[in-house]
């Protein structure tokens, strides 16, 4: 049986991920680092009883910070695969945290890569890297591809590109199969809220079932490549079981801005939107309802610019060209945007109903 030791194994992709490698079989591992409650809710579903016989699912508490801690779980696991998902993973927050960042998402990998080094276990353990299309950055082409220059430009995008490079570093210097996955944004119902896709689709939901009055956003302008989490975590996999270790650009190829989310999310509860001003002035109102069970007054303002979303720098424009992983890989996204954002908002209001109590609307973020 295949080891695998996923890092942030409670986020968006690491629950994912553990859910398809217990399908394939794998023993699995995760380290989630404690919390003063239990935020393993998405992946409850995947828990086993530790007393139970053949348990294939198990949990370590660990931290990226601490390489005495992860020096430790890998001895103790001895794992075939590692998937280093953990990270400070706000780009907005990082300005905020910019040295815990850097320590978290920089150091963290070097960790990783000098514990395999220490355990001798250098030539049995490969390893994946979260790495991102942050790193483009400040545009110096497009399409984005794996040899597109990089111009990082938050805390946390520098923080991922000292990640990206130790990985290749170690990959040459010591012969590891290390592999960077610059994977472009993906999400997923279990998206972190305060993501901006998922605060869209979160805010229409409670603003359909009158649960919240407007929505407040930052750049409507920015332009992102959106895939869904569970075609991204595939190709994590298939970027380890590869003859070589290689970097592998992760996307849609096809990028769409800020605003259009909205426009379609909204759409999705058959919530026509006309929008009007221009930057931190532009609005958003209800010019049509088409879904009887989704009534707003026409004319109802459900969106206005907050300048607090703005990010000192911004990264304006990001569209992948996979044409790499689809050739070496056989890699294919199989969600489209319209598909993705369907299922977020629907997932959304199933939760608001299920749930109404008062939600932190305005978390940083
Ligand atoms: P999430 O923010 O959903 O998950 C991050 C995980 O890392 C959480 O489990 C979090 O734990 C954990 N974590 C954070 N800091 C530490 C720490 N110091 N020690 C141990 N664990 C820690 O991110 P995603 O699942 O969306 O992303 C996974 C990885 O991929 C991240 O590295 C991200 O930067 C990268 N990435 C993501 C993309 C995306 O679009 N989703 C695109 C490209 C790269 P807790 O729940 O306690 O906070
Ligand atoms: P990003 O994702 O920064 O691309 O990083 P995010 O969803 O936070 O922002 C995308 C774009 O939307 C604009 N935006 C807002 N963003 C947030 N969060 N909140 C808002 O209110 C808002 N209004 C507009 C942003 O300015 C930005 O341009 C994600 C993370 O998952 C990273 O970890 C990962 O590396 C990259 O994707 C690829």
């Amino acid at each position: 049986m295949k080891v695998a030791l996923i890092t942030g194994v409670n986020g968006q992709d690491g629950a994912y991920l553990a859910e398809l490698l217990l399908e394939k079989g794998y023993m699995v591992h995760g380290v989630k680092r404690r919390a003063s409650l239990l935020n393993t809710d998405r992946i409850d579903h995947l828990y086993q009883d530790p007393h139970s016989e053949n348990v294939r699912f198990r949990l370590h508490y660990g931290d990226m910070t601490d390489s005495t801690n992860l020096i430790r779980i890998i001895q103790e696991t001895q794992p075939d695969e590692i998937y280093n998902l953990a990270a400070m993973s706000h780009v907005k927050v990082s300005f905020d945290t910019p040295e815990y960042t850097a320590n978290a998402d920089g150091i963290g990998t070097l960790r990783i890569l000098e514990a395999l080094r220490i355990l001798k276990l250098e030539k049995k353990t490969k390893v994946y890297q979260a790495s991102t299309s942050e790193l483009y950055g400040l545009v110096q082409e497009v399409p984005q591809r794996e040899t597109t220059p990089f111009y990082p430009r938050s805390p946390y995008a520098v923080a991922k590109l000292y990640a990206y490079w130790i990985t290749v570093n170690y990959r040459e210097a010591y012969g590891m199969f290390a592999c960077n996955g610059i994977l472009f944004n993906h999400e997923s119902p279990l998206r972190g809220e305060t993501f901006v896709t998922r605060k869209i689709t979160r805010a229409v939901a409670a603003i359909a079932l009158g649960l919240q009055d407007k929505l407040f956003l930052g750049n409507l302008d920015a332009r992102r490549d959106w895939g869904h989490a569970k075609d991204y975590v595939e190709a994590m996999w298939r970027i380890l079981q590869q003859d070589t270790p290689d970097d592998y650009v992760i996307a849609t190829g096809i990028t769409t801005p800020v605003r259009e989310f909205v426009r379609m999310a909204f759409d999705e509860l058959g919530i026509e939107l006309k929008f009007e001003g221009t930057g931190v002035e532009e609005v958003a109102y209800v010019s049509a309802c088409r879904n009887k069970e989704y009534i707003l007054p026409i004319g109802k303002q459900v969106l206005a610019v907050d300048p607090a979303y703005f990010r000192p720098t911004e990264v304006e424009l990001l569209i992948g060209d996979p044409t790499k992983s689809k050739t070496k890989l056989g890699w294919e996204p199989k969600y489209d945007l319209q598909e993705l954002v369907s299922e977020m908002v629907t997932c959304d209001v199933e939760l608001f109903r299920k749930d109404s109590k008062t939600q932190w609307e305005q978390l940083a973020g």
